[in-house]
C-alpha cells in the first residue's frame, strides 16, 4: 500500500479526552475515530488489525469444531420476554420500534436468539454436541462509556454457544474453550490469566474470565505468588485460619464513646443487608472489607444489597438507635475472623461502644462463613504461596449455562429412549474490539504502538528518505514490488514529507520492521530497523527479503 493515498490521519497532539495510552495511540495513529460517546469508526489501519484478530479467533474456533454463523443485531422483544430479561435489564439494553411499532432489542448478547434458533432445529440427541459461534456487533448503552474501545456502547464480540445432551458434554466443550482461548490470547502475545469468576446474573455454575493484565483494567485479580491460581477478587475464598487468644472473657460493657480509650484492636464492624425483602446483619473485623458477592452466594438470594441504618429503620418502623447487632430481631452472620475475637469492641452509633464483646456469647450469630474480600498476603486458596493483586481487562469469559435458557425457552430434544429433555448449554465470549485495545495497552512505548507480528497492520514499513533523489526513488519502487511479490504486507511511505515526520509517524503506527532507503541506495544498501528493540543495521538489497523474514520470525 502506498501511504501517499492511504487514509491514515495521524495526530501530533494527544486528544484531551483520551486518558489511557491505547485510546491516545489508536486515535493519534489514525486507527479509530469517535462518532459518539462509546461509538467508534475503525479507519483502514484499525480495520486491518480488527480483521487479523478475527482471523486468529476463527482459525482457533474452527479447530475446536466451532461452526460460524451470523445472527441479527435486532432481536424481537418477544424472545427477551420469554426469559424475563426484557424487564430485568434497564436502559443498558438498547431498544427500538419498527414501522409497525413492534419492539426490538439491539443485541447486547445472543442467548435468547440462538436458543430460539436451536429449539426449532435441534430436537434429537443425534444432532449434538454442537458449537455455534458468530463475530458480531453488540450494543450495550453503558452509563459511562470510557477508555476508547475498552468500554464502548457498540463493540465487536465473538460469542459462541454450545449445545449438549449432558453436563459431562458441556464440561468437555468448556475445557476445550478454555484451551482455545489460551491459544488465541497467546497468539496475540497478551499477558493474560484465566480467573475463576462469579457466576453473577448469568446463573451458570462454572465461570472463568480471561483477564489481560493492565493497570487500566477495571477488575482486580487475586493471584498466587507460586502457582497459576487466579480468581476475580469477588470470588477468591479466604482460607486463613485464626488463632483464638487464650484470654479470659470479661464482662460485656456498654460505654459512652468518648469515655472509652482508643485501644481499637479486635474491633468488630457490622454491615446491614437487604436480602430480597428482609434485612440481616453481617459482622466482619474492622480491618477487613465485606464482600457482598460472597454474602449473596452464601444466602443464595436473587437480590442482595448493602443498605443504610436509616433505610432499615424506615422499613421496619423502628428507631435508628435500635438498628444494630444486639437487637435480637436481626439475623446475624459473621465472618470466620470474628469467631476468634475475645473481648472485642463493637461501635453501634457514633456515641455508643460495646467493649469485651465475645461474639458467640453476646451476639446470636446464626453462622460463621467466608464473607470478606481477600487481601494481599492472604494464603492462596490452593495452598501454594500468598495472594497478590493485579488489575485486569476482561477480554473473554466462558460460562456453563446448564438448562437455564433451554428450560425458559423450551428448547428440548429427544434422548435415545425418546424422552424429551432440555438441552445443556454453555456460552463463550471474546471482546474482539476490547482485545485490540488491550493489545495496545500491553504493546506500546513512548513513541507509539509496537504491534505483535500476528496483528500488525503491515509487516514492513518502507520509507524513502528523500523522494527527490532518483537512486532512492528507484530502489524504493523496486523493493516495493519485490515485497508485494513475496506476499509480505508492506506499507510504502512514498510521501514527500520531511523524513522526521515519516519516522515519527512510523513509530506511532508501530509496524514491526522498518526499511529505510537513504544515502547508500546507490550502493544497493538499505537500513533495517526493528520497531520493538530499536535495533538497526545495514542490509544489502539482495538479502533483504530473507533478513526480513528472519526478523519477523524472531519477533513472533
Ligand atoms: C444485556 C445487557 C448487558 C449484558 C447482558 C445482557 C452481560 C448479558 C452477560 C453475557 C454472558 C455471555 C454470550 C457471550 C459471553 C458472555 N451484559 N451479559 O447477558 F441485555 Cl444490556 O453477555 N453472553
Amino acid at each position: 500500500m502506498r501511504q501517499s493515498n492511504y487514509f491514515i490521519p495521524t495526530l501530533r497532539e494527544v486528544p484531551s479526552d483520551a486518558e489511557i495510552k491505547s485510546h491516545q495511540l489508536l486515535l493519534r495513529g489514525g486507527f479509530i475515530r469517535q462518532n459518539a460517546a462509546g461509538v467508534y469508526s475503525y479507519l483502514p489501519l484499525g480495520f486491518t488489525v480488527l480483521r487479523k484478530i478475527e482471523e486468529v479467533i476463527r482459525e482457533e474456533m474452527n479447530k475446536a469444531g466451532g461452526q460460524e454463523l451470523l445472527m441479527p443485531a435486532i432481536q424481537p422483544a418477544e424472545l427477551w420476554k420469554e426469559t424475563g430479561r426484557w424487564d430485568i435489564y434497564g436502559p443498558e439494553l438498547m431498544r427500538l420500534k419498527d414501522r409497525h411499532a413492534r419492539e426490538f432489542a439491539l443485541g447486547a448478547t445472543h442467548e435468547e436468539l440462538i436458543t430460539s434458533l436451536v429449539r426449532s432445529e435441534i430436537n434429537s440427541y443425534k444432532k449434538m454436541p454442537a458449537l455455534l459461534y458468530q463475530i458480531q456487533t453488540k450494543y450495550r448503552d453503558e452509563k459511562r462509556p470510557r477508555f476508547g474501545l475498552l468500554r464502548g456502547r457498540e463493540f465487536i464480540m465473538k460469542d459462541a454457544y454450545s449445545f449438549d445432551t449432558s453436563e459431562k458434554g458441556t464440561d468437555e466443550v468448556y475445557k476445550q474453550m478454555v484451551q482455545t482461548y489460551k491459544n488465541i490470547f497467546s497468539r496475540f502475545q497478551l499477558n493474560f490469566r484465566p480467573v475463576v469468576a462469579d457466576s453473577g446474573a448469568i446463573g451458570g455454575d462454572d465461570t472463568h474470565e480471561f483477564m489481560a493484565l493492565s493497570e487500566v483494567g477495571e477488575d482486580t485479580i487475586a493471584y498466587s505468588s507460586e502457582s497459576d491460581y487466579a480468581a476475580n477478587i469477588e470470588m477468591a475464598p479466604c482460607v486463613r485460619s485464626y488463632e483464638r487468644p487464650n484470654e479470659a472473657e470479661k464482662e460485656l460493657q456498654k460505654l459512652d464513646y468518648d469515655e472509652y480509650t482508643k485501644e481499637l484492636h479486635k474491633a468488630i464492624k457490622y454491615t446491614l443487608f437487604k436480602v430480597n425483602d428482609s434485612y440481616c446483619i453481617v459482622l466482619t473485623r474492622q480491618d477487613h472489607t465485606i464482600n457482598d458477592i460472597k454474602v449473596k452466594n452464601y444466602l443464595k438470594a436473587e437480590h442482595v444489597e448493602i443498605v443504610s441504618t436509616e433505610e432499615v429503620a424506615d422499613a421496619l418502623a423502628i428507631s435508628v438507635d435500635d438498628v444494630h447487632p444486639f437487637n435480637e430481631r436481626f439475623e446475624i452472620y459473621a465472618d470466620h475472623a470474628v469467631k476468634a475475637i475475645v473481648n472485642g469492641t463493637l461501635t453501634v452509633q457514633p456515641k455508643v461502644i460495646y467493649v469485651n464483646v465475645n461474639p458467640s456469647r453476646d451476639l446470636n450469630v446464626k453462622d460463621y462463613a467466608d464473607f470478606r474480600m481477600i487481601q494481599e498476603g492472604d494464603p492462596s486458596p490452593d495452598g501454594n504461596g500468598e495472594i497478590l493483586f493485579a488489575k485486569g481487562i476482561e477480554i473473554g469469559q466462558v460460562f456453563k449455562l446448564g438448562t437455564r435458557y433451554s428450560e425458559m425457552m423450551n428448547a428440548t430434544y429427544l434422548d435415545e429412549n425418546g424422552k424429551s429433555k432440555p438441552i445443556m448449554m454453555g456460552c463463550y465470549g471474546i471482546g474482539v474490539s476490547r482485545t485490540l485495545a488491550a493489545v495496545v495497552e500491553q504493546h506500546h512505548d513512548d513513541n507509539g504502538i509496537v504491534w505483535p507480528v500476528s496483528l500488525a497492520p503491515f509487516h514492513v514499513h518502507l520509507i524513502t528518505v528523500n523522494t527527490k533523489n532518483t537512486d532512492q526513488k528507484e530502489l524504493s519502487e523496486k523493493l516495493y514490488s519485490i515485497f508485494q511479490n513475496e506476499q509480505l504486507d508492506i506499507l510504502y511511505d512514498d510521501r514527500s514529507e520531511r523524513v522526521g515526520v515519516k519516522f515519527s509517524d512510523s513509530d506511532l503506527i508501530g509496524i514491526p520492521i522498518r526499511i529505510i532507503v537513504g544515502k547508500k541506495a546507490s550502493e544497493d544498501i538499505v537500513e533495517l530497523k526493528v520497531r520493538k528493540t530499536g535495533e538497526s543495521f545495514e542490509v544489502p538489497v539482495n538479502s533483504i527479503v530473507e533478513v526480513v523474514r528472519q526478523q519477523l520470525k524472531v519477533l513472533s
